[in-house]
């Protein structure tokens, strides 16, 4: 640090969660995201909310920085590979949001279901006058088949939540997991298999160069004309046109997403104005008690790589070569 410092300076992108504001006082000198053009003189620490984007020819600009923090577990919007090569470390609050997020994943999925928004809408409305057993039928979701694509720390929590529905659990993961797949009684399927066979399928991968447009015609071809889609991963996990056609269509019945691409849509897109679909706005781990738990696990990282110290929960960088 300049001598004339007395408080490591961060660049935060905003608007930044109170607590997070509050665990900060006093112990860094917060500045906009803007200083990270280099402009504004030395910057020691990033802090970032999923985004924006810290690539290699910013951490070149940031020559004194020492350490990316950010608030959540996804960290597809920072180069882990390009910190890591200069001894930047990269850390992030996995843990703390799978609980919450695969609560989402089933709100989501059960309100698809049961057409609970489009029920909620109607409910409200100068139509509904009277009851009638015809109306609204949605589809049952105890003892039918889930499918969950990647079996990381959510996509176990889902599969506990499936299994208290009495639900049938299939898994598509990169490793095979015999350890969950024997706790659970679950069971491994291929992932043309797992489409074909789900009356539900959940996607809770990371985003990477692999699982980027993961979703797309080809795949929602292979699922079954009654079944759903949720969406807790990323946006671009699915290809939004792709999916607006299939949902048109009746390709398949119904999506619920908590993430779309691109986030937010614009107003007037089609995918807003489709009953069939559930869509909020990047809700999973929206909880007060998770919230508290991200933002003091980010400012620990944060705090630990500003201090030279190795960082409660690193990010590692990810293997050279194809995934
Ligand atoms: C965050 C998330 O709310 O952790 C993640 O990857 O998607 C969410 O929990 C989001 O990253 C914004 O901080």
């Amino acid at each position: 640090m300049e001598p004339n410092r007395t408080l490591p300076r961060v660049a935060a992108d905003g608007p930044l969660d109170a607590t997070v504001t509050g665990l900060l006082a006093d112990r860094v000198e917060l500045l906009p995201w803007e200083a990270t053009d280099g402009a504004m003189g030395a910057v020691d620490g990033l802090y970032t909310y999923g985004h924006p984007t810290v690539d290699a020819a910013m951490l070149d600009r940031l020559p004194g920085l020492r350490v990316v923090s950010n608030y959540g577990v996804g960290v597809d919007h920072i180069d882990v590979a390009a910190a890591s090569a200069r001894g930047i470390p990269v850390g992030n609050t996995p843990g703390v949001l799978d609980g919450a997020t695969a609560d989402m994943g089933f709100a989501l999925l059960l309100a698809s279901a049961r057409r609970l928004v489009e029920g909620d809408r109607y409910a409200r409305s100068a139509a509904f006058t009277r009851y009638d057993p015809g109306y609204m039928l949605g589809r049952e979701v105890h003892g039918s088949t889930l499918g969950i694509v990647g079996m990381g720390r959510i996509g176990e929590k889902i599969a506990r939540r499936a299994l208290g529905f009495d639900m049938t659990v299939l898994y598509h993961n990169r490793r095979r997991r015999p350890d969950i797949e024997q706790t659970l009684g679950i069971a491994y399927a291929g992932f043309d298999e797992l489409l074909a066979a789900s009356d539900f399928v959940v996607l809770c991968v990371p985003l990477t160069e692999t699982t980027r447009g993961l979703i797309n015609a080809a795949r929602l071809n292979r699922m079954k004309p009654s079944a759903v889609l949720v969406n807790i991963a990323r946006g671009p996990v699915v290809v939004t046109d792709d999916l607006l056609d299939a949902l048109r269509s009746g390709t398949i019945a119904a999506a619920g997403l908590d993430v779309t691409d691109p986030e937010p849509l614009p107003r007037d897109h089609p995918l807003l104005g489709l009953e069939n679909v559930v869509i909020s706005p990047h809700l999973g781990s929206a909880t007060d008690r998770t919230r508290l738990r991200m933002a003091e696990g980010s400012v620990a990282n944060l705090m630990a790589g500003l201090a030279g110290r190795p960082l409660p929960c690193p990010v590692a960088a990810p293997p050279p070569g194809p995934e």
